[in-house]
């Protein structure tokens, strides 16, 4: 094995994502340290790690308290952290800590972190080096006549966003002129609310659009390549809820254009490490940047599956130094592979979060089918963090196969004790549009009407089980089956 700069990783995270960078360091010969919250002592990762550290005190602060974070990476001999997805994984501030603290951030440079948590100056960057835009302001605006002449220069419908925000907050669409004042007040105040930052920026609004994005890998000498594209259009309340690799039904022109345009803007900028560039496609697939994340993300495995590259090791190696090891024309994107997130939520209450004791998990496998998760039976989820608790992974040739995978392998998943949206899974991957690839960032609100939320219950439940078991011992009496045992 050859011998690497970095030694030993601290992972700045939790839950699935620790466990992800912890195997990608094993199979790298690298030494892997996790530190762990307090209601995350029992953490699968935290046993797979070789080694971890506890951060008593608030659960949430100790996954964001850097200081803390990179004299434990000292104190425990570490080359490098990698920050994961959320918590740190955006701060430009923790990126820089690390620099100047002689430890390797394992990502891109602080000041693309920063360029690209801008929105509205990652817009001006990325305009600059040939990206298409939708029509909208440059600047921030700080006085509401302005915006409205704005506004109405762009013409309704327009949508506001924050510009240091996401996951929603600080948006709103403003169809009509006479809304706009009170729209942009209240996105304003949010942004204000939740940012810390009151910036809002303007843009002409797509009803419907696909959210489609592109994965790059980019070295520090300046090789650029793309790993295809995955269609992340099923949503719920900004969160993702299916993601798909490639895009079913996007036209192949468009595609061609979407990654010519990405790797050149890309090496353009000087990019280093992995990215995701985000677009919204319109009905006649014109696409338009939205923004650009500088960090691995959670859907990353559909492209690892179709690519056959692991994102997180050459994400390592590139923080390291090595230069990519793979050309563009060496990369082959093979079949259809689609990512359920399975969160503990209860479709029936609104999905709120449901937390809880898992009393039985018993997860799919077989061809196919991969499982990044961290829960096990009698595993209790703490109430402290977002209810993803797995992901499943499906691949098939083709899209019709990866349709039937995802349909065996989400009815072959058990989980007892919490209720999830395994159900909600089970039926979107037999609904007729679903079927047909027919997606955009509308369809899942508009089927949630259509389905019927009653027959959205865990089969898993005991109830359904002696049902289940009573109608087995019926059908064995009725045929005067010998049973043996
Ligand atoms: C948009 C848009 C339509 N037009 N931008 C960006 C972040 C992502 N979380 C939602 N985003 C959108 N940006 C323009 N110019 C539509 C969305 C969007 C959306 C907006 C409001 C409510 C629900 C939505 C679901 C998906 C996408």
């Amino acid at each position: 094995m050859k011998t690497h700069k970095i030694n030993k990783i601290l992972i700045a995270n939790r839950g699935e994502i620790a466990l992800r960078i912890i195997r990608a360091c094993k199979e790298l010969g690298i030494k892997s340290v996790v530190v762990f919250s307090e209601v995350d002592v029992n953490g699968v990762w935290v046993r797979k790690a070789d080694e971890c550290y506890p951060i008593m005190g608030d659960p949430i602060a100790a996954y964001l308290d850097y200081e803390r974070i990179i004299s434990l990476a000292k104190k425990a001999d570490c080359d490098a952290i990698h920050p994961g997805y959320g918590f740190l994984s955006e701060s430009a501030e923790f990126a820089q800590a690390c620099i100047d603290n002689g430890i390797i951030f394992i990502g891109p440079k602080p000041e693309h972190v920063a360029l690209f948590g801008d929105k509205m100056a990652s817009k001006v960057a990325m305009r600059e080096v040939g990206v298409p835009m939708l029509p909208g302001t440059d600047e921030p605006i700080d006085n509401i006549n302005d915006a409205e002449k704005i506004a109405e220069g762009i013409g309704f419908p327009i949508i506001i966003k924050a510009a240091f925000g996401g996951g929603g907050r600080g948006m709103r669409i403003v169809e009509k002129a006479k809304d706009f004042k009170e729209m942009y007040e209240s996105a304003t105040n949010e942004s204000i609310r939740f940012f810390g930052r009151g910036e809002v920026f303007i843009e002409k609004y797509l009803k419907n659009p696909r959210h489609i994005e592109i994965q790059i890998v980019a070295d520090k000498y300046g090789n650029v390549v793309h790993l295809g594209d995955r269609d992340c259009s099923i949503q719920r309340r900004h969160q993702k809820v299916i993601e798909i690799a490639p895009s079913p039904l996007l036209n192949e022109a468009v595609r061609r254009e979407l990654y010519r345009v990405s790797t050149k803007a890309m090496f353009k900028l000087g990019y280093e490490s992995v990215g995701t560039i985000e677009y919204l496609v319109d009905q006649d697939d014109n696409f338009y940047f939205i923004e650009m994340n500088t960090r691995v993300q959670v859907e990353h495995p559909v492209t690892e599956i179709i690519s056959g590259i692991d994102i997180i090791q050459r994400m390592i190696e590139i923080a390291e130094g090595d230069s990519l090891k793979f050309m563009q024309e060496e990369i082959k994107l093979r079949g259809y592979a689609i990512e359920f997130r399975i969160n503990a939520e209860n479709p029936k209450l609104n999905f709120a979060p449901s937390p809880g004791l898992i009393t039985n998990y018993m997860a799919p496998g077989g061809p196919g089918v991969r499982m990044d998760s961290c829960a096990y039976t009698n595993y209790k989820i703490p109430a402290n963090y977002d209810s993803m608790i797995g992901k499943l992974i499906v691949w098939a040739l083709d899209w019709e196969g990866a349709v039937r995978k995802a349909q065996r392998a989400l009815d072959e998943f058990l989980i007892e004790g919490v209720p999830t949206n395994i159900p909600l899974h089970r039926q979107i991957v037999r609904d007729q549009d679903f079927i047909d690839g027919k997606l955009d960032t509308g369809y899942l609100d508009t089927k949630l009407s259509t389905f019927n939320l009653d027959a959205i219950h865990n089969m898993d439940d005991e109830e359904a089980k002696m049902k289940e078991i009573e109608g087995i011992i019926k059908a064995i009496n009725a045929h005067n089956l010998t049973v043996r045992h």
